[in-house]
């Protein structure tokens, strides 16, 4: 299992063996984790020491590399996009992209290569953002991801395709054309994201794409007012698609919340490490799961991104479990419910 540190690792240091057992063997969907955010610290170490010393980027990434290793500390949330030119600088290969998509399967589904290890989840819906580079297509990176995707049965990974906030209208385009395409010859792609920096981006142009994603059969998620900068016009936008699943909306209005009705009941993606080390939330106690929780909205317990935030599933689950202030206090019933909310919720449908 990958180290942990942080909010995730002092509540899984508080539990009981018996807690971490029951823990470990609840059946998880891990829905919310970015491929690039989840690289396994040894292996872009790895990566780093291969990184050319004459690159213009050697700078940053040794600096990036430095923040990685001590624990990377944010101001807010704006700050975490600054560490992924680095991230990127090392992953811009078709090489490093199997290396990582390889590394970040095994860390959730298969930790020690020989299965001798519990897996963190039970299924895994990995997105990334295609990215092309001087070696590569958009296709060709979402080809290798897939590639190394589809090593694993389908009741046990897949892709979504993400399209960043920053990208341009013939960017979204393309990206949401692949995903169909690829979709409709038979590759496992389940479902578009919208990433990125929350201060970037005009959302009204990027429904015509979504909803033509959805038509396509696609399942739609979004990052939806995760940051105080994020408008009641932009969430609006966002909502009119009627994604199946929202990622954070730490900052959903409660008119805004009160969206949930008879046919319209959207899987919130909960990162509380990620919240918690972003600083959009001040603490657990004032976190927005406890609204969904009270209010029985389907939820479902999620990294983001493991690499920066140094946590996992167990770690994210600990959380729940674990007594106040260092968890939210969760019985074990509710934490087995929660789980299923999660499995409920997976694009693929894993049980069906
Ligand atoms: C918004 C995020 C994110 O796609 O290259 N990403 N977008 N909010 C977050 N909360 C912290 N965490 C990650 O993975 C990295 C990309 O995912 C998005 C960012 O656009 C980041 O560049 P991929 O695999």
């Amino acid at each position: 299992m990958s180290e942990i540190a942080g909010p995730a690792a002092a509540a899984l240091a508080s539990l009981c063996s018996d807690d971490v057992i029951f823990l470990q063997s609840l059946p998880k969907a891990e829905l919310h984790a970015h491929l690039n955010g989840s690289i396994p610290i040894k292996t872009i170490l790895e990566l780093a020491q291969q990184y050319p010393h004459s690159s213009a980027q050697t700078t940053e990434v040794a600096d990036t590399i430095e923040k990685l290793k001590s624990g990377v500390i944010l101001n807010e949330i704006f700050d975490f996009f600054s560490l992924m030119p680095a991230i990127y600088a090392l992953t811009s290969t078709p090489e490093a992209v199997a290396i990582v998509t390889r590394a970040v399967l095994q860390s959730f589904l298969n930790p020690t290569g020989d299965g001798a290890e519990s897996p963190q989840c039970t299924y895994l819906e990995l997105r990334t953002t295609p990215r092309s580079t001087t070696h590569m297509t958009r296709e060709k990176y979402l080809t290798i991801v897939l590639d190394e995707i589809e090593m694993y049965p389908a009741d046990q990974a897949a892709l979504i395709v993400s399209v960043d906030r920053r990208m341009s209208d013939s960017d979204v385009e393309e990206c949401i054309s692949l995903a169909i395409e690829m979709k409709n010859r038979g590759r496992r792609v389940v479902g578009i994201d919208v990433c990125g920096d929350p201060r970037s981006g005009d959302m009204q142009t990027f429904t015509q794409h979504l909803s033509r994603a959805k038509g396509a059969g696609l399942g739609l998620t979004v990052h939806i007012a995760e940051s105080t900068k994020n408008t009641t016009e932009d969430s609006l936008a966002l909502l009119s698609c009627r994604p199946d699943r929202l990622g954070h909306a730490t900052f959903l209005s409660d008119e805004l919340k009160a969206f949930k009705s008879a046919d319209y009941k959207p899987c919130m993606e909960i990162c509380l490490s990620s919240n918690l080390l972003c600083k959009t939330v001040a603490s657990l106690d004032a976190h927005h799961i406890r609204y969904y929780l009270k209010n029985d909205h389907p939820i479902v317990i999620c990294t983001d991104d493991a690499l920066p935030f140094r946590t996992s599933c167990l770690g994210e689950y600990s959380l729940l479990l674990a007594q106040p202030p260092l968890g939210l206090g969760l019985s074990r019933d509710d934490v087995a419910r929660v789980a299923r909310m999660g499995m409920d919720a997976a694009f693929l449908r894993p049980r069906d």
